[in-house]
C-alpha cells in the first residue's frame, strides 16, 4: 500500500470529521506532535551561533562588566558562516541574540548594552538582522537565544522590572526579524531568580505561534522540545518523544546540543586543538539524530567576525560524509516485486510512508535481492504525525543454510530517524520486523548501507 502524506492527512481529517477515538488524547495531554514540531523535528540538524563581547575577551560566560568597546569585528561576514553551515548539512541557525553577559545583539530600545554602543559600523549595526538575512539567503532557518539569566542589566535584581525588560526584549525580537524557528529559553544561571515564564511564553505565541521553543525539563511545561541533559552530543536512553513530569504527558522531542569545539561554545584564540574530528561529528550524528533527536552545533566566529578556515574545512568535510553515506542505499538495488506492499518504506523518499495492516501491532518489511548484498547500517525512520508508535523492532537476515531468520540488531524506539550499527552481514534477504507498535506502525523509510568500506575521509 503506497501512502502519501497528503493522501494520509485526507484520510485523517475524514477520520476527524466521523470523531473516531484514533484521534483521542491522553487525559493529561496531547501525546501526538503539534505540526509544526514534526515540521520542526523534519529539520533535523542546526547550529547555534555564540558570537559576542565573550569573543574578543577569550571567555566563555562574561560577568556583564565588558565595555562595549570591545566588540568590534573588523571582517564581520554572516554570509561566509551560512555558505559552511548550508555546506555541512544543516537545516536552521540559532544565534545567541543575548547571552548571559546581558550586551545585546540587536540595536535594542530597553538598554544602552548593546551593539549601539560599540565602535563596530559606528553603533549602527545590527548583528542578528545581518544573521538572519544571510541565513534565509542560504535556505536555512532563523532562530534566536536570549538569556534570561542576565548579569549586567540592575534591574535583574527584581524579578517584576525584569519580566517586563525581557518581555520587551522579546517582544522586539519576535516581531523585527520575521518567523523564528525556534526560541531558547535556557536556564543556566538562573537557579533562584523567579521568572513569570507564562507571560514570556505568551508574549513570544503572540507574534510566532509556531516557533519551537526549547527549554530544559525546568521549564518543561512551556517547551515544544526538551534538552538532552548533555552537551556531549549523546542521547544515552531509549528516545522517547512523548516524556512524563508528574503526570504532565507531551510531545517533547529532544535537541542534543555540543560544540563544533570541545566544550567550548565562544571562540577562543589558538585553540584549534578542541576542533573537533570528522569521525568525532560522525559519531556524534549517528549519537543524535541517529537517535530521534536533533542534532544543534555550536559554531563559534571569531574575533574577525569570520568562521576560522579550520571550522569552516570541518564543517565541509562534515556535510559530504553525511552526503556520502546516504548515496548508496542498496534497498534500492532490490529486486522489483509487482505486488511490493511496502513500498512507500523502500523508495528512498521520506515524504513517503507505510503502514502495517489495520488494526495490526506487529508486521514486517522485507527486501529481497537476487545476489547477496553486505551491509553494516540500517536507517529506519517513523512518520510520527500519529504519534511515535512502534515500540519494539528487529532487523533481521534470511539465513539459507539454516532456512530461518536471524537476528542483526534489536531495538525499542525508532522515533524520527533510528541508525543501527552492526558488524557486515551478506544476505539476499533483509527484513525490518515490527515486533510491536501501539497502532499499525507507519515507516516513512528502511534503508541499508555499507559505509564501513566507503572512504569518507
Ligand atoms: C548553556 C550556556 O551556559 C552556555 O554558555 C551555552 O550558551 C550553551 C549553549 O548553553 O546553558
Amino acid at each position: 500500500m503506497k501512502s502519501s502524506m497528503s493522501i494520509a492527512r485526507a484520510l485523517l481529517l475524514l477520520v476527524a470529521a466521523a470523531g473516531v477515538a484514533a484521534l483521542a488524547q491522553d487525559s493529561t495531554g496531547d501525546i501526538r506532535p503539534a505540526p509544526y514540531q514534526v515540521a520542526w523535528q523534519d529539520l533535523e540538524f542546526g547550529v547555534i551561533i555564540h558570537f559576542s563581547t565573550n569573543s574578543f575577551l577569550n571567555q566563555e560566560w562574561g560577568d556583564g562588566t565588558a565595555n562595549p568597546s570591545v566588540f568590534n569585528p573588523t571582517q564581520f561576514d554572516p554570509e561566509q558562516w551560512m555558505k559552511a553551515i548550508h555546506d555541512a548539512g544543516a537545516k536552521y541557525v540559532v544565534l545567541v541574540a543575548k547571552h548571559h553577559d546581558g550586551f545585546c545583539l540587536w540595536p535594542t530600545e530597553q538598554t544602552s548594552y548593546s551593539i549601539k554602543s560599540s565602535p563596530w559600523k559606528g553603533g549602527k549595526g545590527d548583528v542578528v538582522g545581518d544573521v538572519a538575512r544571510a541565513a534565509r539567503k542560504y535556505g536555512l532557518k532563523f532562530g534566536v537565544y536570549l538569556s534570561p539569566w542576565d548579569r549586567h542589566e540592575p534591574k535583574y535584581k527584581d524579578s517584576a522590572e525584569y519580566d517586563k525588560y525581557y518581555n520587551a526584549e522579546l517582544e522586539e525580537l519576535a516581531t523585527r526579524y520575521g518567523d523564528l524557528v525556534e526560541f531558547w529559553l535556557d536556564g543556566a544561571g538562573s537557579a533562584g531568580h523567579v521568572y513569570n515564564f507564562p507571560k514570556i511564553v505568551e508574549t513570544l505565541r503572540t507574534y510566532q505561534p509556531n516557533t519551537i521553543v526549547f527549554a530544559d525539563t525546568g521549564l518543561f511545561e512551556y517547551g515544544d522540545a526538551r534538552w538532552v541533559g548533555n552537551e556531549a552530543g549523546i542521547v544515552d536512553y531509549e528516545n522517547w518523544n512523548v516524556i512524563d513530569r508528574h503526570g504532565y504527558r507531551r510531545w517533547r522531542p529532544v535537541e542534543a546540543d555540543t560544540p563544533l569545539r570541545d566544550k567550548h561554545w565562544f571562540w577562543h584564540p589558538n585553540d584549534e586543538a578542541s576542533l573537533k574530528s570528522l569521525d568525532t561529528l560522525l559519531d556524534t550524528y549517528d549519537k543524535t539524530v541517529g537517535r530521534g533527536a536533533q542534532l544543534m552545533l555550536g559554531l563559534a566566529p571569531d574575533n574577525r567576525g569570520l568562521l576560522p578556515d579550520s571550522d569552516v574545512k570541518r564543517l565541509e568535510e562534515f556535510g559530504a560524509a553525511l552526503k556520502k553515506r546516504t548515496e548508496n542505499n542498496l534497498v534500492l538495488r532490490r529486486l522489483p516485486d509487482a505486488h511490493e506492499p511496502h513500498e512507500a518504506a523502500l523508495d528512498g523518499d521520506s515524504e513517503t510512508f507505510s503502514s502495517t495492516l489495520p488494526g495490526s501491532h506487529q508486521g514486517e518489511i522485507e527486501v529481497q535481492f537476487d545476489h547477496p548484498v553486505t551491509f553494516d547500517h540500517t536507517v529506519t525512520m517513523e512518520w510520527l504525525n500519529d504519534g511515535q508508535l512502534v515500540e519494539e523492532y528487529a532487523i533481521e537476515v534470511w539465513s539459507e543454510p539454516d532456512h530461518a531468520w536471524k537476528l542483526v540488531v534489536e531495538g525499542q524506539a525508532i522515533g524520527h530517524e533510528k541508525i543501527d550499527a552492526f558488524p557486515p552481514v551478506t544476505a539476499k534477504r533483509v527484513r525490518l520486523d515490527i515486533l510491536s507498535s501501539t497502532e499499525p506502525a507507519r515507516i516513512r523509510e528502511f534503508q541499508i548501507y555499507d559505509w564501513s568500506h566507503i572512504n569518507l575521509h
